[in-house]
């Protein structure tokens, strides 16, 4: 199970729509950044930037304890390299070239327009 620290703004609706996409077990964790729950104790706790999204993955690949992760492309990357979805496992698939996954690579910073 996923938390995915989230308010509905171009970069949480990014890894809102992976978690859709690759089908996992998450849940939406409200972080109304117009109200200032991003500098909150509790979720600077996990994401000392002020910023969402963030995710805590309770059941990561290892068996291990939770994984906090934040910034969008981090958790992106992560989230690919757990499920195998959407990114190369080949190096040079991702290096910039007129392949598919590495213009996914290329897009990941951006942020969505609505
Ligand atoms: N580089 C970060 C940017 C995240 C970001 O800018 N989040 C904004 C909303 S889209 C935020 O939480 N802003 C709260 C603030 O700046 O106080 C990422 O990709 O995750």
């Amino acid at each position: 199970m996923t938390d995915l620290h989230y308010w509905p703004t171009p970069n949480g609706h990014k890894i809102a729509i992976f978690l859709e996409e690759a089908g996992l077990d998450y849940t939406i964790k409200p972080v109304d950044i117009s109200a200032g729950d991003q500098f909150k104790p509790e979720f600077l706790a996990f994401s000392p930037n002020n910023r969402m999204p963030a995710i805590i993955d309770s059941a990561p690949a290892d068996g291990g304890e939770p994984i906090t992760i934040f910034e969008s492309v981090a958790i992106l990357v992560y989230l690919a390299e757990k499920t195998g979805r959407f990114m190369s496992h080949d190096v040079l698939g991702r290096i910039p070239s007129d392949h598919h996954e590495s213009q996914a690579l290329r897009h990941l910073p951006r942020g969505l327009r609505t």
